[in-house]
């Protein structure tokens, strides 16, 4: 069932989401959210998503949701596509275990990273240099633990792509390749990895605008 996407193709967020959807072959019309003249803070947004960020969707059949994530896992149960959440429950078990990989462990770092060097100048706020110090040198430490799981297994929960995986996508295209940041060449099974869900024909399509 088709859904609008309420957000801005520049964000991550709204990227995910995009992805997820073109992954499972399920159409959606972009509504441009104009974040940088602050309409996610005004009564109508706030209606939608309570805490004022993007993006949010609505179905055909009026169902609502936000946080892109949750909005990914539902996704990827319409439409037709890759199984990116496997069902049986051990392989189920070690998805959740590498969704919680992206969300506590690589996301904060490459979430205040991008915070930092691309959203503080968008809205011309001065970045803070020593945190982006700070953060870089965590992220190298994070990627030594990608390196150790990835050199057992080709994806993070195990040898199919799950959305754990392209969940990582949007940071992880500003962070490694925009930015340059995680030392990818040092880490042979991170590259690898990266280079295969990177090149994946939907995210190209969303890396042009959600
Ligand atoms: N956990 C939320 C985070 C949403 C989020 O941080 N959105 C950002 C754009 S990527 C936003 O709306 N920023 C503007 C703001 O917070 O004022 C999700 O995944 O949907």
């Amino acid at each position: 069932m088709a859904f609008t996407l309420h957000g801005s193709s520049e964000f991550t967020c709204t990227r995910r989401v995009a992805l997820i959807a073109k992954e499972r072959n399920v159409p959606y019309r972009l509504i441009t959210v104009d974040v940088k003249g602050g309409e996610h803070k005004q009564p109508a947004h706030l209606k939608h998503q309570p805490f004022g960020q993007v993006p949010y969707i609505i179905q055909e059949d009026g169902f609502e949701l936000f946080e892109s994530r949750a909005i990914g896992r539902y996704i990827a149960t319409l439409g037709s596509g890759p199984e990116l959440i496997p069902t049986e429950p051990k392989a189920h078990a070690k998805f959740e275990q590498a969704a919680g990989i992206e969300y506590a462990q690589f996301d904060p770092v490459a979430n205040g990273i991008v915070k930092e060097k691309i959203y503080k100048p968008f809205f011309e706020v001065a970045t803070d240099e020593t945190k982006v110090q700070e953060l870089t040198a965590q992220l190298e430490s994070k990627l030594d633990g990608y390196e150790t799981l990835l050199s057992k297994q080709k994806y993070l929960a195990g040898n199919e792509v799950t959305l754990a995986d392209l969940f990582h996508l949007p940071y992880g295209s500003i962070v490694f390749e925009e930015l340059g940041y995680g030392s990818l060449d040092k880490r042979l099974n991170v590259k690898r990895w990266w280079k295969d869900i990177s090149s994946r024909p939907a995210w190209q399509a969303v890396k042009e605008g959600a």
